[in-house]
Formats: C-alpha cells, sequence, structure tokens
C-alpha cells in the first residue's frame, strides 16, 4: 500500500463532531493551506487478533479490588491502527455534513420537491466525480467485488469507504447504478424496476458468495434524501447499526420495488419525509416557503 505523510502537516482549526461511544473525531484545519475534513476512528477489535493481541502485549494495571481489575493493555502498532478519511479539497458543504447539528424533519410534498428541493439540489450538490470514477475505473477498480456492466441494468458493487473490510460484523457495501440521470429515490418509477430488482438480487448473492452473508442478514436500502444525487443502493449487516440507516432517511429496497409495484408513480406523488440539519441551504428554503 502507498505510504502518505500528508497528516503531518495537518494544521487543526476546529473538531466538528466527536462521539466517545463511536470512537471516533471529525475535525476540521488545512492541509497545505487547503481546506480538509480529516475523520479519525478506532475500529473494532477483530476476533482473529486475539491470539496475538494476548500474547504480545504489555498489561498495566490501574485498580484491583475483590474479583475485579482494570488494565491499560498496550498491543503491537499494527494490532492499534486507527481508520482515517483525508476530504481535500473539502468545500463548505463538507464540513457542514461532518459537523454535529440539532436537525428538523421535513414532511416534503410532490409540490414541495418541484418547487424547492429540485430547484435547490440541481444547484447545490456535491459533486459525482467520485461516483463517475469508480463507473470508469479510474479509482478504487481493485475493489470492485462485482459488477453487472450492462448499462441499462448495470452496476458495480464495491465497499463503501466507511468500511475497512478486517472483519463482516460491519459490512458495508455500495452498489453504484450504471444509469446517470436518476437523482434520487422520487425519480424512480415502475420503468426502473428491472435495475432495481437486478441490484437487489445480484448484490445478496454477490455479498452471499464473497462473505457468506445470507439475505436474511443485510438491510439493503436507498437513503432520502441522499448526498450524492446518482442512484446507489447501500448493502450494510443488519446486525450492525450502520450510520445511515434510521427510519427517517433509509428506505428499504424491497418496500421501494413493492411500492413502485403498486403505484407506477408512487414516488412522484407521496409526500416524504427526511431530516435536515440546521444550517443546510435546503432547511432555509422550505422555511422561506413557510413550509415548516
Ligand atoms: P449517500 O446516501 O449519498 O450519502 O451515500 P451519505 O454519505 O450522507 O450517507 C453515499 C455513500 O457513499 C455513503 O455511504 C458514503 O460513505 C459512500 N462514499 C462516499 N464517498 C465520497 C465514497 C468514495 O469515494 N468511495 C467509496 N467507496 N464510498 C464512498
Amino acid at each position: 500500500p502507498e505510504c502518505e505523510n500528508i497528516l503531518s502537516g495537518f494544521q487543526t482549526s476546529r473538531v466538528l463532531r466527536d462521539s466517545a461511544r463511536e470512537k471516533i473525531i471529525f475535525i476540521h484545519g488545512k492541509i497545505a493551506d487547503e481546506e480538509a475534513v480529516v475523520i479519525l476512528e478506532k475500529t473494532p477489535i477483530r476476533e482473529d487478533s486475539l491470539p496475538e493481541l494476548f500474547s504480545s502485549s504489555t498489561l498495566r494495571l490501574e485498580m484491583r479490588n475483590d474479583v475485579y481489575s482494570t488494565y491499560r493493555l498496550q498491543v503491537p502498532s499494527h494490532l492499534n491502527e486507527i481508520k482515517t478519511t483525508v476530504v481535500c479539497p473539502a468545500t463548505q458543504k463538507h464540513v457542514k455534513k461532518y459537523q454535529q447539528q440539532e436537525s428538523f424533519l421535513v414532511e416534503e410534498t410532490a409540490q414541495d420537491y418541484e418547487s424547492i428541493t429540485l430547484p435547490y439540489v440541481q444547484q447545490q450538490s456535491f459533486s459525482l466525480q467520485w461516483v463517475y470514477n469508480i463507473l470508469e475505473k479510474k479509482a478504487e477498480a481493485d475493489r470492485i467485488l462485482y459488477e453487472d456492466p450492462d448499462l441499462e441494468l448495470g452496476f458495480v458493487l464495491l465497499p463503501d469507504f466507511k468500511w475497512d473490510q478486517k472483519q463482516v460484523d460491519d459490512l458495508y457495501l455500495i452498489a453504484i447504478a450504471h444509469q446517470r440521470h436518476i437523482g434520487s429515490l422520487r425519480d424512480l418509477t415502475s420503468k426502473h424496476l428491472p435495475l432495481l430488482q437486478n441490484m437487489l438480487q445480484k448484490g445478496q448473492e454477490a455479498i452471499l458468495q464473497r462473505y457468506h452473508l445470507p439475505h436474511s442478514k443485510l438491510r439493503v436500502f436507498l437513503h432520502y434524501q441522499p448526498s450524492y444525487y446518482h442512484l446507489h443502493v447501500h448493502f450494510t449487516n443488519l446486525g450492525f447499526e450502520a450510520p445511515g440507516c434510521s427510519v427517517e432517511r433509509a428506505h428499504l429496497l424491497s418496500n421501494v420495488i413493492q411500492n413502485l409495484q403498486s403505484d407506477p408513480k408512487f414516488y412522484q406523488t407521496r409526500t416524504l419525509s427526511f431530516p435536515l440539519r440546521a444550517d443546510d441551504g435546503l432547511l432555509g428554503r422550505f422555511k422561506e416557503a413557510g413550509r415548516l
């Protein structure tokens, strides 16, 4: 693997979010004059590392009381790596995405979508360059788990960058459609059923083959609103409370398929709820329109 030292010049400006329970910290700062967001995360302890962990570490006693004792275990450095994600150059929108924020639930009617949401996301959403790089094999090509190259029904399945692939317990993959121009759930109609069914079935099969995780152990969903307006499906281990799988944002793909089967225009006509953070420009638009 490539070794880089870009963090040696990282100048921290502030902590955007910090969670002791999740053992993760999101930091805003600068790398060589460019805005950057750096995410540091302690990863789960792997069962297969236990023999080495116990045999080659030093144990320092902190306290002993009756049958109870606590220690610090100093482990070899390769067993104590920190998963690190760098976004650089980061836009103001990236900084906001990772910032801890109060959120508000919006109930978006079909009319709101046309008059408020769509015009907003058309001018202010994250670049899809990373998505096109994956589809065109310009990035992450060696990480692809499965591909159906069909331009209409096909997709690329690969590990989400939130998953370090060290253990199946927190499995997280994304399937990215080859078809462009499907921005979000709102664009889906019954004509996309073959595509969605293909992504679900072949995605599940590929994960079963590679990770021995059956369908019944997978949570397969779409986000509304997504951050990136190009059709992609999240595949996560059911046993893992993945970030972003809350009821107000995640739509199970199997439900999406059934809704489209019973009403081809389900997602063009329904009111859809989703949370927006206090400083999200879209929330401002809903307020201006008197919809909140
Ligand atoms: P989303 O629902 O559009 O937005 O999902 P979210 O990030 O707010 O959940 C996009 C998914 O793609 C997320 O699960 C991201 O972790 C993942 N992702 C984002 N980027 C920029 C990358 C990337 O460059 N590579 C990979 N493999 N995954 C990414």
